[in-house]
């Protein structure tokens, strides 16, 4: 016997904490924030409970990082950047229900609690280890504050953690000459304590809970990712800091330590609940302690690890807390062919779209949704953006709406026909049927988090409306066929009404705007999409007007000009000179130039990946190389990315390896990957702008 699956009773959506730091750009709110914003205003219309939360994190080294950039105190950095981010996201109806701050007293709170109860069931380990120290500040220095130089490049200035020449990334001991960058002083390691989650005890159930329990649901580049952190071998991660900005450790032995800003920023989630609850007469637990409560983080990938592993143990160890439901992350989105770059500036920061492009809040909304990086790294163009407003927002879905209503003035004075005579035409029962099934379909891609899909479907829709109108030719007909004239302006007049309701999770200022066109007062229920019947027979429409405008070339050429004069040149890439008796190596392990022109290295594209069978690491690839025929390559990296991850890559290819033979399978050459000495991880050696498949690598 199956008893039905009851649908959950409430929702908590929650999107990234964005750090108050900076502005967000386009990266951010397409891989979050509009994804997050459309399913919550959907999961409302369908009168759900919802609670859509987030905040800003005001802890943590970014922040102090930003602090000594702008010559300003922590403080006002997050004061500045969470007003501005917070009136970014309005500007953009991005409805949350709550934009809070985990500087609020209710998070340190709250943040301090969930600590205390993890230490008084004895779940954290208090570890010694060796940190580096600043003698003359008498402080621990965080790896981003120590500076030395690269051991890999000899830039004289890099950071402990990266080397912003070479890209490297570096652990503090690799710097040649350390040095504190807050006092130039030589840092020395002291010991220091710090509570540590031991995330290797969780692995078996970390193991059954997501690899078994969610591998069907969840997306294959966050199970992907979830399965190498825990096949890699989980270990103790620490979970406090020696700094001065951020949530105080609550115990006395943790004086002048903080929380990890890891650790105190998801719990912010549950703060910003708190607070939300708290006025809107709610009760907070319902939304994080009740197993009929549906919990979805909506995030980018690079947070997929502490959403998914670290996030979800720290609530599993507390025990009083329920567990995500599903964590729909999306890739990346590129801009203009290159990795959107906050260092060197290469973005559009949607403050500034907000001021450049006013009125156009829906465009920009509707362009990210429709190329959201749902499965793999996109790439946004300002022609892109243009071509979609034109072809699609103005010639497709403005243009059925427009036509509608005003053939509806002139022919009707404004006034919706009755529908008559019965029966209908095929044309119209075809037409009918297919907004009828319209919440269904675009309800079922949103519930499955594929917000692409679902925009397509409502494009569809008033595609279906063109065509209908081309179709029947009510222009034609008001002349000779009154009767059939009426039915088709009532039925173009029904489709205009439900699209009014089902583009509001996606276009909410033209939902808005629509409805006033259509004189609809009151809210609808996202079922009413599919009625046919929001207009009665005489119903007046409003002022009519239009949906959308043309986007001129000059606009987005301004923007293209205004993202490259705005573009902090990269770092010099000439390389120090090494000095020649002491460092350089014996002259036998130098190869001359005509060695080095042997090697044939080419740019190449990933067209597919897919699982060698019996090989758990390799995975085989098809490139396309310039070549007439694709490229087979056997790489084993299956351990590190997913198929999904790699496909639509550009990697390099030694193109001149002999091939050779593994599984049954000739591979055609060797994919370049870079490992990481720490961790073991495989990165890819790629271009930094899309060149042509087959461009030499010299
Ligand atoms: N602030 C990192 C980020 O913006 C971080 C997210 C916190 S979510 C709890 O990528
Ligand atoms: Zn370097």
């Amino acid at each position: 016997m199956s008893s039905p699956v009851p649908s959950p009773a409430r929702y908590t959506v929650t999107a990234a904490l964005p750090y108050a730091n900076g502005p967000v750009h386009i990266g951010h709110l397409a891989g979050v924030y509009i994804p997050a914003d459309i399913y919550s205003r959907y999961l409302r219309l369908q009168g759900r409970d919802v609670a859509f939360i987030c905040g800003s994190d005001e802890h943590g080294v970014p922040i102090t990082i930003r602090a000594d950039k702008e010559g300003i105190t922590p403080q006002q950095v997050v004061d500045k950047y969470h007003a501005q981010i917070r009136d970014t996201f309005a500007g953009l109806g991005i409805s949350f229900d709550i934009f809070s701050r985990t500087s609020h007293a209710v998070h340190h709170e709250t943040s301090q609690q969930f600590f205390l109860t993890l230490h008084e069931k004895g779940l954290l380990e208090v570890r010694e280890s060796e940190q580096f120290y600043d003698p003359a500040r008498g402080q621990f220095l965080a790896d981003r504050y120590i500076l030395g130089e690269c051991p890999n490049c000899h830039n004289p200035n890099a950071y402990g953690d990266q080397c912003e020449r070479c890209g490297t990334s570096l652990s503090p001991e690799e710097l040649i000459n350390p040095r504190s960058a807050l006092s130039g002083a030589v840092p020395e390691k002291r010991l220091t304590s710090h509570w540590y989650l031991p995330l290797d005890k969780y692995e078996p159930w970390l193991r059954s809970w997501i690899l078994e329990g969610h591998k069907d649901d969840w997306r294959i580049n966050v199970y992907g990712q979830c399965k190498s952190w825990i096949d890699q071998g989980l270990h103790p991660r620490a979970v406090t800091r020696d700094l001065d900005w951020g949530v105080p450790v609550p115990l006395p032995e943790g004086a002048g330590k903080v929380l990890y800003v890891w650790f105190d920023a998801p719990i912010g989630y549950i703060s910003a609940t708190r607070e939300w609850a708290a006025h809107a007469g709610k009760n907070w637990e319902d939304y994080w302690k009740r197993p009929d409560t549906e919990l979805i983080h909506f995030i980018g990938k690079d947070n997929i690890v502490f959403h998914c592993i670290i996030f979800p143990t720290m609530l599993h160890a507390e025990g009083s807390y329920i567990l995500p439901k599903n964590v729909p992350a999306n890739e990346f989105l590129n801009l203009e062919g290159e990795k959107i770059s906050t260092s060197r500036n290469w973005a559009v920061w949607a403050h500034e779209y907000l001021e450049d492009l006013p009125g156009k809040e829906d465009v920009l909304r509707y362009v990210l949704c429709a190329t959201a990086p749902e499965t793999k790294d996109n790439d946004f163009t300002w022609k892109d953006f243009q071509t979609r407003n034109n072809s699609e927002l103005v010639a497709i879905l403005g243009n059925f709406v427009n036509r509608t209503l005003v053939l509806t003035q002139k022919f009707y004075d404004g006034r919706i026909p009755a529908y008559s005579p019965a029966p209908a035409p095929e044309a119209d029962q075809a037409l009918a049927a297919a907004i009828a099934g319209a919440p269904a379909r675009i309800g079922q891609a949103l519930e499955g988090y594929k917000f692409r899909d679902a925009l397509t479907e409502l494009l569809d829709l008033a595609r279906l409306g063109n065509k209908y109108l081309a179709d029947a030719e009510p222009w034609k007909t008001i002349k000779t066929d009154e009767a059939r004239t009426a039915q088709v302006m009532h039925l173009a007049a029904q489709l205009t009404a439900a699209l009014a309701v089902l583009m509001e999770p996606f276009l909410p200022f033209t939902a808005t705007k629509l409805r006033q066109m259509l004189n609809l007062q009151g809210s609808f229920h996202w079922a009413q999409g599919g009625a046919i019947d929001l207009l009665r027979p005489g119903h007046a429409l409003g002022q009519v007007g239009l949906l959308f405008e043309k986007i001129e070339d000059d606009t987005v050429e301004r923007q293209i000009a205004k993202l490259q004069a705005m573009r902090t040149p990269a770092m010099t890439t000439e390389p120090t000179p090494i000095p020649a008796a002491a460092e350089a190596p014996a002259e036998p392990s130098f190869i001359g130039i005509e060695d080095f022109a042997k090697v044939q290295l080419k740019v190449a594209t990933v067209l597919d990946a897919v699982p060698v069978p019996k090989a758990d690491k390799l995975l085989q690839l098809t490139l396309d190389a310039g070549e007439p025929q694709p490229r087979t390559v056997l790489s084993g990296i299956a351990q590190h990315y997913t198929p999904e991850e790699v496909k639509g890559r550009q990697v390099v290819v030694v193109a001149n390896l002999a091939p050779r033979k593994m599984r049954g399978i000739e591979s055609q050459g060797m994919i370049l990957m870079a490992e990481d000495p720490a961790t073991g991880k495989l990165a890819f050696v790629s271009p930094t702008a899309v060149v042509p498949g087959g461009a030499e690598v010299r």
